[in-house]
């Protein structure tokens, strides 16, 4: 803990699973295992979270169902709550991911407080909160409206401050602060959870996602099926979403046993420790917190060169990536990976050195406490 005085942060974000949910919670964290106060808000307890820990506190946002609205509203009952929550606790900073609504509910709670109570409002983008809605007439001018308000805007990826830029046509002061990965330590020994998987000598190859279509779900399985030789791999997917879906074409694409689906895992570095190689498919990703989650436990990733993904994972060096949609290019750079030990294990040294060196919480949360300061002390000037 430094000699500052200890800040009393707002943390509003998606529970559910998500990157930016998941982020969201190890900063929480990260900054109440610094001595900070930590006051989460949202409709449920972030599901990462541990259930008790010193400094960290959830204040559940109450929705009524009332019979005259044909939508239920969450961004009203949101900033009320942000606002009670503010005043009670006398929060220094609120903090929301992912600006729709949470950016939108942080300023207008800041405005239902006095003056001298208000707290300093940061917005971290993640991603589609740019660029899919930031292009939709119905939310884009309410994102614009949050973010010139907003005291800080931080993006994931310098690919998505400068989307953000573009897209929203502004000149924003925006802080590029990338996400971070504190790994737990695994619960299970690496043998027992590869005994589980049916692994013998074949190598794991990992994907983790929410399964969504932006995740290409389609050309991860297409992918899979051109992999030769087939009894070489298997594939498991932690599936933050319905994987049912996708059964049928597991089968189509004769992959039973091949692939292993786990749903809704919490203990992720089980299975992180267990594998050799990620694959990932997705057509965007303004960061991709399941490569560097891989990248910690020294497994490098094949996946789409896209977005901010450059960033985190360097093609040759740390993993190997390739042009969007180029199948062919992804299933040589997963087969290369299988058949070559020393390859793998080279990428795979570097991909954890640099986890460690640029994405760790030791290298990023000092950077956010920063900002807060930062934000703090130009509000007091
Ligand atoms: O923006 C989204 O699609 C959702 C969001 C999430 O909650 O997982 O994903 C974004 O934020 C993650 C955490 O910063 C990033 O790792 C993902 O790349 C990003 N997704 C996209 O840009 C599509």
């Amino acid at each position: 803990m430094s000699s500052l005085r200890p800040l009393k942060i707002g943390i509003v974000c998606y529970p559910s699973v998500g990157g930016s949910g998941i982020v969201a919670s190890a900063l929480g964290e990260e900054l109440a295992r610094r001595g900070h106060e930590v006051h989460f808000i949202g409709y449920e307890r972030p599901f990462r979270l541990p259930a008790q820990a010193p400094r960290i506190y959830f204040h559940p946002v109450v929705i009524n169902d009332y019979g005259l609205f044909r939508y239920p509203d969450y961004t009203l009952p949101l900033s009320v709550k942000m606002a009670e929550v503010s005043r009670d606790h006398g929060l220094d900073v609120l903090h929301v991911h992912y600006a729709v609504p949470h950016a939108t509910a942080a300023i207008l709670a800041r405005s239902m407080l006095p003056e001298g109570d208000r707290p300093g409002v940061v917005t971290t983008l993640h991603g589609t909160d740019t660029t899919l809605l930031g292009r939709d007439p119905g939310y884009g001018p309410a994102i614009r409206h949050a973010l010139e308000r907003s005291d800080a805007i931080t993006t994931v990826s310098a690919y998505l401050a400068q989307e953000t830029r573009e897209l929203l046509g502004m000149n924003l002061s925006i802080d590029v602060i990338p996400n971070f990965f504190a790994p737990n330590a695994p619960k299970r020994p690496r043998d027992e959870v590869r005994r589980e998987l049916g692994i013998t000598t074949e190598a794991l190859v990992l994907h983790a996602s929410n399964l969504r279509p932006p995740k290409r779900i389609d050309f991860l399985l297409e992918t899979a099926a051109r992999v030769r030789p087939r009894e070489g791999f298997r594939l498991v997917i932690l599936a933050g979403g319905d994987f049912r879906p996708f059964e049928a074409d597991v089968r189509r694409l004769g992959l039973e046993g091949r692939v292993i689906v786990r749903e809704k895992v919490v203990d992720i570095e089980d299975y992180l420790q267990a594998c050799d190689i990620g694959l990932f498919t997705s057509e965007m990703e303004s960061f991709c917190v399941s490569i560097l989650e891989a990248m910690a436990f020294g497994a490098p990733s094949a996946a789409f060169a896209v977005g901010g993904v450059p960033e985190v994972t360097v093609s040759g060096e740390t993993g190997l990536l390739v042009p969007f949609g180029d199948l062919a290019a992804l299933t040589g750079s997963v087969e290369s990976l299988i058949r070559d030990p020393a390859l793998r294990a080279r990428l795979g040294r570097a991909a954890r050195e640099r986890a460690e060196r640029l994405f760790s919480a030791a290298t990023i949360v000092p950077r956010y406490e920063e900002l807060y300061r930062r934000v703090l002390s130009r509000a007091r000037g």
